[in-house]
């Protein structure tokens, strides 16, 4: 895999200064924001990779755009730009512009998920989840049991277990699921792509039932970069290519441009159907603004056209992914453990095995983001028990395979040199990693608990009994 030299396809025009700061500064500053690196000030971090979501860095020509914005309240020419960047490169028909992705997801689940409703895919996403849940609906994983394993190295890890959904299509009924939810490339996994040849037989599949896809597309040009560099028949193919092949496999799609398209808030629905874009561009007015706007400035519209446009590049593409693959391979050779094959937005570090002696009810993840913040300044995410939240029936964790702590790599906003201090950074809390202890969660809010609860650390790694809370939803 990427077995090219490559470099940066952009040089430097602007730099922003980061904070350096001391260690003491760090534990109070940790301390205070509850050991969740959520609740860190920006200010307080020195390399941040909480998220590649809103954090890339914008092209000149993307800055230049934000000063073409047609602040219309109605039709604003840059809504037509970017629906027309929209059919051309991913091809969906019919375009509602939404804040974020999560936006979206609300519109699209009101729409189509009635109550009772059951939605397969490929693992679950947090923000994704939640809107099915409020919808009505229950979503179950079906992706590939090698994707719950963080040292299997199958290539595809994002693939559909087709069994799994033929299975549960007869047990439920084809009318109880309004769709299935593939994602490009799937977060949770590790940032793991599936291959075209796996969708194309989900396609068929959903066909023979008359079922639709509703594509999570947030990553789709790095999941297509995966497809071109190891699935079979596509070295050819550009990026843009397989990008508009997996679209043309799906009924519509919800989109976080705040990633692939590198823009710092924006996202969208697109779909094919025209009664659904009806009443999505109907409910668009109640909860973001107006159809052509969709809770985003003219300005807004048009850098998102133009990320779009960039992020389907193949050259940006490897530049892209062969940044987070350096560091993914150079911890690998460190031994220090991590979620094979290596993702696409970042390096995920599997913290079951880092941190051992801490039971999961002692947030492994959590805890490494805290050590890892105190160390260095770097910031990362935990996805494991936080980020899974609780069973809406049982009250308790829902304990995933996956324990992970993201080192998520936002695009062209650090260099090599980054990279190799955070490796650095890593192997210093690895090498002192039996000293460290777990965290106790004292403050659980009700909905995506993992962005405001709050921890304390614990004198002993012994597991605790999970608190219930009342009317879970969550997540
Ligand atoms: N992902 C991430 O850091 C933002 C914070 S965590 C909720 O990975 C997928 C695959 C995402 C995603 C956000 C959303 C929601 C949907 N699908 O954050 O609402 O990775 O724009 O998108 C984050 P918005």
């Amino acid at each position: 895999m990427i077995k090219n030299t490559w470099a940066e396809p952009y040089k430097i025009k602007m730099v922003e200064p980061v904070f350096m700061s001391t260690e003491s500064h760090r534990k109070k500053a940790i301390e205070e924001a509850g050991f969740n690196t959520f609740l860190l000030k920006s200010e307080d971090v020195y390399i941040d990779l909480l998220t590649d979501s809103g954090t890339s860095a914008m092209s000149d020509r993307q800055w230049a755009g934000l000063m073409l914005g047609d602040e219309a309240y109605a039709g604003s020419r840059n809504f037509y730009s970017l629906e027309e960047t929209i059919n051309k490169y991913y091809g969906y028909k019919y375009v509602v512009p939404t804040h974020q992705g999560r936006g979206a997801e609300h519109i699209i689940s009101q729409i189509l998920i009635s109550e009772g409703d059951v939605i397969p895919g490929n693992m679950y996403f947090t923000t994704t989840r939640l809107h099915q849940q409020l919808a009505g609906g229950k979503f179950v994983d079906v992706i590939i049991d090698e994707a719950h394993d963080p040292e299997n190295i199958f290539p595809f890890k994002g693939n559909i277990d087709l069994e799994k959904l033929e299975d549960l299509i007869k047990e439920v009924g084809a009318e109880r699921i309004p769709y299935v939810a593939i994602a490009t490339t799937v977060n949770m996994a590790g940032g793991q792509p599936l291959s075209l040849a796996n969708l194309k037989a989900v396609r068929e599949l959903t066909d023979k039932y008359g079922i639709k896809i509703i594509h999570d597309m947030t990553r789709v040009a790095e999941n297509a970069f995966m497809i071109q560099q190891i699935e079979e028949g596509y070295a050819d193919k550009s990026v843009a290519e397989i990008v508009l092949e997996i679209c043309s496999l799906t009924d519509g799609a919800t989109m976080s441009a705040k990633k692939d398209a590198m823009v710092n808030i924006g996202g969208f629905l697109a779909v094919n159907d025209y009664d659904i874009f009806d009443q999505a561009r109907n409910m668009v007015v109640v909860y973001e603004g107006l159809h052509t706007y969709g809770g985003l400035a003219g300005r807004d519209l048009e850098a998102m056209a133009i990320g779009i446009s960039e992020s389907v590049r193949d050259e940006h593409m490897h530049a892209r992914i062969g940044q987070v693959y350096y560091l993914g391979k150079k911890l690998e050779k460190k031994g220090i453990p991590i979620v094979l094959p290596i993702g696409t937005h970042g390096v995920f570090l599997d913290a079951k095995k880092f941190l051992p002696h801490i039971p999961q009810d002692r947030f492994p993840a959590q805890t490494l983001a805290a050590e890892l913040y105190t160390e260095s300044g770097i910031r990362a995410m935990e996805r494991g028990v936080v980020s899974a939240g609780r069973n809406k029936e049982t009250g308790e964790h829902n304990y995933p395979d996956l324990e992970l702590l993201r080192l998520t790599i936002p695009r062209r906003v650090y260099t090599q040199a980054h990279m190799d201090v955070i490796v650095e950074a890593v192997c210093n809390v690895f090498e002192r990693r039996e000293s460290i202890k777990g965290l106790k969660m004292t403050y659980e809010p009700k909905y995506l608990r993992f962005f405001q609860a709050r921890f304390e650390q614990v004198k002993h790694t012994i597991p605790e009994v999970s608190l219930k809370q009342d009317a879970l939803l969550e997540v």
